[in-house]
C-alpha cells in the first residue's frame, strides 16, 4: 500500500515523498510543491488540460523559442490560435486578432499550426492516461476527465499521486506539461485545472465547493456563455452564490432545463459519468415517412425539424459535434451516408441544418426516399463550439437568434417557437417512430 499518511501533510509532486509535517517545502527535496488537502486520497476524478498545447509543442521542438513569445496562428482566420505563456504576459490571448496580438507583442514569434502534430501528440498523452484507467474521456484535443475511481488496487496508489506521477511523466517522455484537476465530480474536476496553470495540480473538494462556487461568476458554469450570462445580469445574477439561494421551481420557471443545471451545478452536483470513447460516439436523429418523397421543398422542413432536435440533444449534454452526417435511404432501402467536416464543432441547428442541406442538395435527382437523417459526430465538450464568426456576420446574427429561441423553448416548450423552415409544414407528412417522442 502507498504511504497514506496525513492529507494534511500530503505529498510533494517532484519526489512523491509523504510528508511528516505541515513545512512550506519538501522535507526530501526541498520543493515547495506540495499537495495537501483533507480530501486527498478520496477523490478520484481527475481534469488533465496541456498548458498553452500548440506552443508547447513547438517549444519542444525548436529549443532556440524556449524564452521567447511563440504565437501560434494565423492562415484563414487570421486569428491566434494559442500563444505561449511568456507572449500571454504581454496580452496575447487565443481567438484575438493577429494583427492585435503583434501589436500587443511585436517581437513574439509567429508560426502557423501543424494540425498533424498536435493530433499526433495529443493521442500520445491520451494513450498514457489510458495506461492508468479505461475510463478516459477526451473533450478536445489537449484535454480529457479520467475516473480513477477503484483504481486503486491496480496502481497501489491513490488516484492523486497516480496524477502527480502522470503529470511528471508526461514531461519526462513528451517533454510537455499538463495542469491536473482533482475532485468529486467533472464541473469541479475541470475548474481545478484552470486554476494553477501552467504546470498546475487542484484540488477541489466536496465539503468546501459550496463556499469555493459562491463568489465565482456564473460563467463558471458549464453551458452558460456570455449571451446566457447577459440573460442573468438582466435579471441581476452574477455570481454563483446569488443561485444558491434561488429554489429550483423558480430557476426552472425563468430558465427552463437550464435552470435546473444552474440549480445543481450551483450546489456543486453533477452527476454526470466520465464516458469513455466520446470520440466514435454521434448525436442524430431520423425520420420515416408516410409516403416516399423526393422533392427539397418537401425535406427540407423535415431536415430543419430534425437539425433542431440533434442540436437541442447537444446543448442538453454540453456537447457538440464537428462532422455533420446525413443519411438518406431510398424506396429500394438503399441506405446512404454524407459527411462534412466543420471548422469548429458545432451544437446550433441552424449550422448543422445548412451543412445538411448543402449535403441534400446534392442528392436530389429524382430519387423518392423512404428515411432522413442528420446528425453530428467528432463529438467533444461544447467549450470550443461555435465561435462567433467574424468574417461571416449574419451566421453570427443567426447564431444569436437561435439563443434566444432557445430561451423561449426552454419557457414554453419546444413547439412555442417554429422557424419559418418548419412552419406548420411537417406534422401531417411524418409519422413519429418511437425515438422521436420527446
Ligand atoms: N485552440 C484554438 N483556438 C482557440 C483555443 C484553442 O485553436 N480559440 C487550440 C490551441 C490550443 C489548443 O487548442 O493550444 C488547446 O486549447 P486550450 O484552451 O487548452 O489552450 P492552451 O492549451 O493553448 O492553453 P492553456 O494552458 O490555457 O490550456
Ligand atoms: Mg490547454
Amino acid at each position: 500500500m502507498a504511504p497514506l499518511n496525513d492529507p494534511e501533510f500530503g505529498f510533494c509532486r517532484d519526489c512523491l515523498t509523504a510528508q511528516a509535517s505541515a513545512g512550506r517545502r519538501c522535507q526530501q527535496c526541498g520543493s515547495p510543491r506540495l499537495l495537501r488537502h483533507p480530501e486527498l486520497y478520496r477523490l478520484s476524478i481527475a481534469h488533465v488540460d496541456c498548458d498553452a498545447f500548440y506552443a508547447s509543442v513547438e517549444k519542444r521542438d525548436n529549443p532556440e523559442l524556449r524564452n521567447k513569445p511563440v504565437i501560434i496562428g494565423g492562415g484563414k482566420r487570421g486569428v491566434v490560435s494559442t500563444a505561449c505563456y511568456v507572449a500571454r504576459i504581454h496580452g496575447v490571448k487565443s481567438a484575438m486578432p493577429m494583427f492585435k496580438a503583434l501589436e500587443a507583442c511585436p517581437h513574439a514569434v509567429v508560426i502557423s499550426p501543424n494540425m498533424e502534430k498536435y493530433v499526433r501528440v495529443g493521442r500520445e498523452i491520451r494513450q498514457m492516461m489510458r495506461d492508468l484507467t479505461p475510463q478516459v474521456e477526451p473533450l478536445s484535443i489537449d484535454e480529457a476527465f479520467l475516473d480513477l475511481s477503484g483504481t486503486q488496487r491496480l496502481h497501489h496508489d491513490p488516484p492523486v499521486r497516480v496524477m502527480a506521477q502522470f503529470s511528471n511523466r508526461v514531461e519526462k517522455e513528451m517533454g510537455l506539461s499538463v495542469s491536473v484537476g482533482l475532485s468529486y465530480c467533472k464541473f469541479l474536476a475541470k475548474i481545478a485545472s484552470d486554476f494553477d496553470k501552467p504546470r498546475g495540480f487542484s484540488v477541489i473538494g466536496e465539503a468546501e465547493t459550496p463556499r469555493f462556487l459562491s463568489d465565482k461568476p456564473v460563467t463558471m458554469i458549464w453551458g452558460v456563455g456570455k449571451v446566457f450570462a447577459a440573460t442573468l445580469e438582466r435579471d441581476g445574477i452574477r455570481t454563483i452564490g446569488q443561485l444558491q439561494t434561488m429554489e429550483l421551481g423558480a430557476l426552472m420557471a425563468a430558465y427552463g432545463t437550464m435552470g435546473q443545471r444552474l440549480y445543481q451545478l450551483s450546489r456543486g452536483i453533477d452527476t454526470r459519468r466520465v464516458e469513455p470513447d466520446g470520440e466514435s460516439k454521434s448525436v442524430s436523429a431520423e425520420t420515416t415517412f408516410n409516403e416516399d418523397i423526393g422533392t427539397l421543398e418537401e425535406l427540407v422542413p423535415i431536415l430543419r425539424s430534425l437539425s433542431e432536435k440533434v442540436s437541442r440533444r447537444l446543448k442538453a449534454a454540453d456537447i457538440a459535434g464537428r462532422t455533420v452526417v446525413l443519411k438518406l435511404k431510398s424506396r429500394d432501402f438503399k441506405l446512404k451516408t454524407r459527411n462534412r467536416q466543420l471548422a469548429d464543432p458545432t451544437q446550433l441547428a441552424d449550422r448543422i441544418f445548412r451543412t445538411g442541406l448543402a449535403l441534400l442538395e446534392k442528392e436530389i435527382d429524382g430519387t423518392r426516399f423512404r428515411l432522413i437523417g442528420i446528425g453530428v459526430s467528432d463529438l467533444s465538450d461544447d467549450g470550443r463550439a461555435d465561435p462567433l464568426d467574424l468574417v461571416d456576420v449574419q451566421a453570427t446574427k443567426r447564431a444569436v437568434a437561435e439563443t434566444a429561441i432557445d430561451k423561449l423553448r426552454g419557457k414554453f416548450g419546444n413547439n412555442a417557437v417554429e422557424t419559418g423552415y418548419t412552419f406548420g409544414k411537417i406534422r401531417q407528412r411524418t409519422r413519429p417512430v418511437p425515438d422521436e417522442i420527446d
